[in-house]
């Protein structure tokens, strides 16, 4: 080999040894606009990197997942496999929680106003993919758990923003889900610079989702 291509492997290897490896994962800003261009919150994103760096799995965890003013909050929860999602209900009137979803399927109610230490409804989510949520009782009631494939994932924010940390540089791709889509969403591919620090990625749905009532 010659010195000149010794180079850069050489940086490399000075580079992982210097830094643990930690400079070798960056943080994913993934933009997410609905059809219409404007930004897109409670859009799932979850990034798949060509290369992914392995990871120790995840603790078994519990989210929560509240009806409150009739509306689910979050509206949409990423969660890892295996984790218990319990729903807490906030209102003074009861709601008759449905969860669809290829993997995860499930009813149940939720009193109003439990009364302190009475156990909220638990549902444990082994299988990847999306989940919608919807009630019975209130046809307006919209929102999705997804469990993540990978364990780089986020949930847009009111500027359809989510932040990733630690993804592994090289080739990625981006999936998107919202719980109002009819249609699947492209996946978007994209590439992390090695040296990069953070790395933007812009992605967009292919409807525009509902505007919901601000809390
Ligand atoms: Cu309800």
């Amino acid at each position: 080999m010659s010195r000149s291509a010794l180079l850069p492997l050489r940086a490399a290897l000075a580079l992982a040894l210097g830094l643990g490896g930690v400079a070798c994962a960056a943080t994913l800003r993934v933009t997410v606009t609905d059809r219409q261009g404007e930004p897109a919150a409670n859009v799932a994103v979850v990034v798949l990197p060509a290369r992914p760096a392995p990871l120790p799995p995840p603790a078994a965890a519990t989210t929560v997942v509240t009806q409150e003013r009739m509306q689910f909050l979050p509206m949409v929860t990423m969660v890892h496999p295996g984790t218990t999602v319990r729903f807490t209900n906030r209102d003074s009137f009861d709601h008759h929680v449905r969860g669809v979803g290829p993997a995860h399927s499930f009813e149940l109610r939720t009193n109003a106003r439990p009364a302190p230490g009475e156990p909220a409804p638990e549902v444990t989510l082994t299988q990847p993919g999306p989940v919608r949520l919807s009630c019975h009782l209130h046809s307006t009631m919209r929102g999705g758990l997804y469990v993540s494939e990978s364990p780089w994932f986020g949930v847009t924010d009111e500027n359809g923003l989510a932040v990733i940390a630690a993804v592994p540089p090289g080739p990625y791709r981006v999936k998107l889900w919202h719980p109002e889509q009819f249609l699947d969403q492209a996946e978007v591919p994209g590439e992390l610079p090695a040296d990069a620090a953070t790395h933007t990625q812009a992605a967009q749905l292919n409807f525009a989702p509902r505007k919901r009532r601000p809390r």
